[in-house]
């Protein structure tokens, strides 16, 4: 069985350029399992949705996807802890939905440097044509860089939402990372983890022939590290189930 977990190599790639892809992670009939559930708990309302997994099991147990949480812990080389999501339908010129501006996540989530991490994974192929991700490489190393925030919904009176604008804080690229985006196409099943600090972001999708480009973020922090939730997501630490106290206590009694 193919082995999930990142080598020295990968870190390497992921500390110098802020984001590595790992390739079918989730096969095709996972792919099709939560596209299929996203679509049951959002009803007609096809927009952004952040935190899809309070409405779905499913989603909360993508949260904890053994793979996925094997390859964060070894990338980051420390026990990561889920604490929300955010997923994209991306439906070919949907009204509801506006793509995304260059943006770090550390804006909408606020950690320590290096604390924290999304993980993008794409349920269907994200290409030029329907808005696939593009980065900046090494843009994390800069650190936070200054912005230009807008909302990033928009509410009707009761609170509800109508709409996503343009998702992410405006980043200003800064002029030497100016001409150094990078696009990462990527097939469904395939998964990207990112830097909070990686300035990214996917232009809406308005191909003619994919409909979709239905993706869901996953956000990690480090295991003990304080985080800002955000005033909008309210992201809470989400208890991965993979602790065995058993095996707590008999650390203990060999120290
Ligand atoms: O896939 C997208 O549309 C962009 C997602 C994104 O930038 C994010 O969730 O931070």
């Amino acid at each position: 069985m193919k082995k999930f977990t990142s080598s020295f190599k990968d870190r390497k790639y992921y500390n110098n350029n802020g984001f590595i892809v790992f390739k079918s992670v989730l096969s095709e009939k996972e792919c099709e399992i939560f596209k299929k559930e996203a679509h049951r708990v959002c009803k007609k309302n096809i927009t952004v949705t952040s935190n899809i997994y309070r409405k779905s099991k499913k989603f909360l147990g993508l949260l904890k996807n053994k793979k996925i949480l094997s390859l964060a812990d070894s990338l980051l080389k420390w026990r990561v802890i889920p604490i929300g999501d955010i997923f994209f339908f991306s439906k070919s010129r949907n009204m509801k939905e506006s793509g995304s501006v260059p943006h770090q996540d550390n804006y909408a989530q606020r950690a320590e440097y290096g604390a924290f991490m999304a993980c993008g994974v794409y349920f269907d192929d994200a290409l030029v044509d329907n808005g696939a991700l593009r980065v900046y490489p090494g843009s994390h190393k800069l650190g936070e860089i200054k912005s230009q925030p807008k909302p990033n919904w928009v509410y009707d009176k009761n609170g509800k939402i109508i709409k996503a604008n343009p998702i992410g804080n405006n980043t200003i690229i800064p002029k030497k990372f100016k001409n150094k985006e990078k696009i990462v196409e990527l097939n469904a099943g395939d998964i990207v983890f990112f830097h909070a600090h990686l300035i990214h972001y996917a232009k809406k999708n308005n191909s003619k022939t994919r409909k979709y480009r239905r993706a869901c973020y996953l956000k990690y922090i480090k295991n003990g590290y304080a985080f800002w939730p955000g005033w909008t997501e309210r992201r809470v630490l989400i208890d991965r189930g993979d602790f065995n106290p058993k095996n707590f206590q008999k650390s203990l009694k060999n120290k």
